[in-house]
């Protein structure tokens, strides 16, 4: 993809989750900076209308989810009427709205058919940390940071954070930053495993914009199937895995991209994958 390709705006630019495509590579942004982006109902479900769109649309080969402003997003809006507590203190079910919403959105995630980055560009909590973390490659602003803010307010990490902060980082680290809810910066997240890349402010967009533009490039059918057996494999046995790995080989060798991509190792080309 040449640095001219030129960015489609596909929503209007007020829409909670902004939408736009520059070749391959499409772009949901979450819109509400001046509540740092946090969730609530309504932006859950133009964000579940937006990833459907760009998984039915075939000329989608990556998918980059970002914020607007400061943040990448402050997880559930504290204040949406599906959570906060009625005039006389009512509480509101909880577990409901974590079923609803971030329950479908993590395992959207988990199952997306095609690579989804996370430009991590600024504070990323409660929730939102959680699923950003959950995304195929994870690329953050030096001046971002992730937060497990659950604690703070007597609450466990969702999001998927309670199964993927220990396969990441181990059990210590994970169970040290859910339960002091202290800032992580970028740097430190890198160093620890926690995510692919930090890098500095100044040179974000262009690392998103030229990562991206290169996974949508690769075998992408490959790249997702590698996320589901390497996810498989985690509950496996190392019989069980490698057997695994011998039925998607077998799938894989049989498509389109295994060919291209031998041929043109063969040829000493370029190869141009197209399987979805
Ligand atoms: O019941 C449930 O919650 C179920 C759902 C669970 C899933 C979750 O995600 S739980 C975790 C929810 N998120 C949090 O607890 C994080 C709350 N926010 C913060 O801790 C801080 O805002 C940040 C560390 C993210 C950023 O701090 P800072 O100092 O840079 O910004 P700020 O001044 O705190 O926030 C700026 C504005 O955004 C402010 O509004 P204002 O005063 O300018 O009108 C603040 O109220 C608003 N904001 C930030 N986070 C949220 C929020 N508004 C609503 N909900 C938020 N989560």
């Amino acid at each position: 993809m040449s640095d001219t390709a030129e960015t489609r705006p596909l929503s209007p630019a007020d829409a909670l989750i902004r939408i736009s495509q520059r070749g391959a590579v499409r772009t949901l942004t979450l819109n509400r900076p001046q509540a740092l982006n946090s969730f609530t109902a309504a932006m859950h479900g133009e964000l579940r209308a937006a990833l459907d769109a760009a998984a039915q649309d075939q000329t989608v080969r990556c998918l980059v989810l970002t914020g607007e402003g400061r943040a990448f997003s402050a997880g559930q809006d504290l204040s949406d009427p599906i959570i906060a507590p009625g005039p006389g203190g009512e509480l509101k079910d909880v577990g409901k709205v974590i079923e609803d919403h971030y329950v479908p959105l993590a395992l959207r995630l988990r199952d997306y058919p095609v690579p989804v980055i996370a430009a991590v560009n600024g504070v990323a909590a409660g929730a939102s940390a959680n699923i950003a973390l959950l995304c195929d490659l994870v690329v953050a602003a030096r001046s971002a940071s992730f937060l497990q803010a659950f604690s703070k307010i007597g609450l466990i990490p969702d999001g998927g954070g309670t199964w993927l902060l220990p396969r990441l980082v181990g059990r210590a680290r994970a169970l040290g930053l859910a339960m002091l809810a202290e800032k992580l910066p970028a740097e430190e997240a890198q160093r620890m495993g926690l995510i692919w890349q930090c890098v500095d402010d100044a040179a974000f967009a262009q690392t998103v914009q030229s990562l991206a533009d290169r996974v949508a490039s690769l075998p992408v059918k490959a790249l997702v199937a590698t996320r589901r057996t390497m996810d498989a494999a985690g509950a496996m046995d190392l019989e069980a895995a490698v057997h695994e790995e011998a039925r998607v080989q077998r799938e894989l060798g049989y498509a389109a991209d295994y060919l291209e991509g031998v041929t043109a190792f063969t040829a000493k080309r370029a190869a141009v994958f197209r399987d979805r």
